[in-house]
């Protein structure tokens, strides 16, 4: 299978799962503002909605959309306990994360990140992520991950939009127990492996 990714982007977090999974990916490198492959393909022809992750599984076929490439990732190793099984209340504890992560939050940094975004819309957008990392806080509290004790996909996607806070300047410091969480997902060797792999850490 072909994992297109961008260095630190959400194809981060599919990037985390397979590597938790023991399931070896080729990975191609996306230039997300030429809309090139690092080959010089054109992005737009693998996926036309012109984003990162993309998951191109053996038969050709694509899958497009973070939250479901990831499920699809650890259904292929349900022994590797990172998602549990469909049809469980848990599974659809899990998917809840998930929709919270990509709507409530991923989807609030993109505005944050571009510069045409007017000041007073990037602020209210900062206070909001604000309120959402509070409650997170007191959700994390006592827990070594989303789900308990296990690290589940939802982790490997929260922890990857969580790695954006300092680049739009908020200190993860003011929520203690949200830091704890993103250096102890941070110190799996798994997730050492892939941030090493995109060239995020020496
Ligand atoms: N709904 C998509 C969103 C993916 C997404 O926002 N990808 C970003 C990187 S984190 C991207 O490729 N942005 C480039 C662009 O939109 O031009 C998903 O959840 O996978």
């Amino acid at each position: 299978m072909k994992l297109y990714f961008s260095p630190g982007a959400c194809s981060l977090s599919p990037h985390i799962v397979s590597r938790e999974a023991g399931i070896v990916l080729d990975l191609v490198q996306v230039d997300n503002r030429e809309k090139k492959t690092k080959a010089g393909e054109d992005f737009w022809n693998i996926n036309g909605k012109g984003q990162v992750p993309v998951l191109e599984i053996d038969n050709g076929q694509r899958l497009t959309e973070g939250p479901v490439i990831v499920q699809y990732l650890a259904d292929q190793k349900p022994a590797s306990g990172l998602v549990p099984a469909p049809g469980s209340i848990e599974r659809y504890r899990v998917q809840e994360w998930l929709n919270f992560v990509t709507s409530e939050l991923h989807k609030t940094y993109g505005p944050i990140f571009r510069q045409t975004t007017p000041d007073e819309f990037k602020k209210l957008s900062k206070e909001n992520l604000g309120k959402r990392f509070d409650w997170l806080d007191r959700q994390l509290a006592g827990k070594a991950y989303l789900m308990g004790d296990k690290f589940t996909i939802a982790d490997a996607y929260l922890f990857t939009v969580l790695r954006w806070a300092p680049r739009i300047d908020i200190d993860l410091g003011k929520w203690p127990v949200l830091k704890a969480y993103v250096d102890r997902v941070a110190a799996r060797p798994k997730v050492q492996e892939a941030m090493k792999a995109e060239g995020l850490l020496q």
